[in-house]
């Protein structure tokens, strides 16, 4: 074959990008007997490492662990009651097992990726890494194909009955879908997300409204902590040192107030996230089929994009395997309605956890902000709202 003939492939579901949903979906398939291609632009490297979410629902936990990928996290990840609400001199613990029955779990992405990247190379599935150029073609066929360069810099094609576009927010997917709506929000603020080798301060995690901005103590294991800042959007993290990040983090989320102390210690790394919602409807065009952030975006507030995208894969996967084993379209045809559904809870309640707890500059939203705390913490009725939100509704 000369260097600029295209090498052809053929598989049963074409799958672009290998983040959690597209690594999910390969493996779910996998389970089924159903062949895939994973397509990604990043290295395998970069992929696996890469700092996210931390944050598991019960559903996903249980989903991971039913499909074979529950040994690690049973081991190292760390189940979680529920959460702290804080506001100036009250910190409210809310017992999500309490108050309906579920839990969270603290798992990074970096985790999940990390065993299903392993997963993936035990199963000997094939993968191609950075690749440029992807392109979808003919996705309202039912021949429907990928091309790509792939990492030598050779032109490819693979060939499949249905393709996966698991490629993100900025993945060409979403734009082979012609028409559609979207729906789209951006907030005036970003987070500064730090990593930091100390052990937790905390229990469990703490929210906090403070004057200044939100801030959030999270956790990656007993000696890693995860925190973040509301900081403006654009902020530079070069433009902020150590010692004032730890400061500023002491004052919102209460240093000294009921002997509670926050323990700083050597920070591993810092990035800034814009925050948005975004929503494209439909998720599915012909044999196209749209998974997690290709489809939709959330704040991370309410911890559920990395939730979200394997709730997308959990319906997705079997209606492939319908698709692909029997020639029955009804799952696949319904995937967008179904999955909308779940997409549009998840965005209203990161949306409403997200401006419950942003300072955005005006009194009047504060006052609100401070009333709607008081009742969350103080009515079951408001508690078990977020408990449900949170700790996510079971897949089924
Ligand atoms: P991903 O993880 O973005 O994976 C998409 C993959 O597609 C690849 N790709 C392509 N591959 C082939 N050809 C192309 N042309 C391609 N273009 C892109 C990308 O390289 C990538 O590997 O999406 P997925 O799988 O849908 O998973 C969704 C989650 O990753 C996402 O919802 C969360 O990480 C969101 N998110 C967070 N969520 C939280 O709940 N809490 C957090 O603290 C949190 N932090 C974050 C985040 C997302 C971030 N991004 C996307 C900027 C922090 C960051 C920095
Ligand atoms: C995190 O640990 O990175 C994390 C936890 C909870 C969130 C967002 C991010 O709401």
């Amino acid at each position: 074959m000369n260097a600029m003939s295209t090498d052809t492939l053929r598989t049963e579901v074409a799958i672009i990008g290998a983040g959690p949903a597209g690594l999910l979906l390969s493996h779910l398939l996998a389970a089924q007997g159903v062949e895939s291609v994973v397509l990604e632009t990043r290295t395998r490297d970069y992929v696996a490492a890469r700092i996210r979410a931390g944050i598991l629902e019960q559903s996903s936990v249980d989903l991971l662990t039913e499909a074979g990928l529950g040994e690690r996290l049973a081991r190292e990840g760390d189940q979680h009651r529920g959460i702290y609400l804080q506001f100036p001199h009250e910190r409210h613990h809310l017992d999500f097992v309490d108050l309906i029955g579920r839990s969270v779990w603290v798992y990074g992405q970096t985790e999940v990726t990390a065993d299903l990247v392993a997963a993936r190379d035990a199963d000997d599935q094939q993968f191609f890494y950075s690749i440029s150029d992807t392109a979808l073609h003919d996705v309202d066929t039912d021949r429907p194909y990928v091309t790509f360069t792939d990492a030598e810099g050779a032109p490819r094609r693979v060939e499949a009955v249905a393709v996966a576009g698991c490629d993100g927010s900025f993945g060409p997917s979403r734009g082979a879908i012609p028409g559609g709506s979207t729906w789209e929000k951006t907030y005036p603020y970003a987070w500064f997300g730090i990593l930091a080798d100390v052990a937790p301060s905390t229990d469990e995690l703490i929210y906090a409204w403070h004057p200044n901005g939100f801030a959030l103590h999270s956790m990656r294991s007993e000696s890693v902590s995860r925190l973040y800042l509301q900081v403006e959007p654009g902020t530079d993290p070069a433009s902020w040192s150590d010692d004032q990040i730890w400061d500023e983090l002491a004052t919102r989320l209460g240093h000294g107030q009921d002997g509670w102390t926050l323990t700083p210690g050597p920070v591993t790394d810092k990035s800034v996230l814009p925050m948005r919602s975004y929503v494209h409807a439909p998720m599915q065009h012909g044999r196209l089929f749209l998974a997690g952030d290709a489809a939709h975006i959330v704040p991370p507030t309410g911890a559920k994009g990395l939730n979200l995208a394997i709730a997308d894969v959990a319906l997705l996967a079997p209606a492939l395997t319908d698709l692909v084993r029997k020639k029955d379209a009804r799952l696949a045809d319904a995937y967008s309605q179904t999955a909308l559904r779940r997409v549009w809870r998840c965005t209203h309640f990161s949306w409403w956890m997200t401006t419950m707890l942003h300072r955005s500059g005006d009194p009047f939203d504060e006052q609100l902000q401070l009333s709607q705390l008081r009742w969350v913490t103080s009515s079951e009725a408001g508690a078990t709202g977020l408990a449900e939100n949170y700790a996510g509704m079971p897949f089924a």
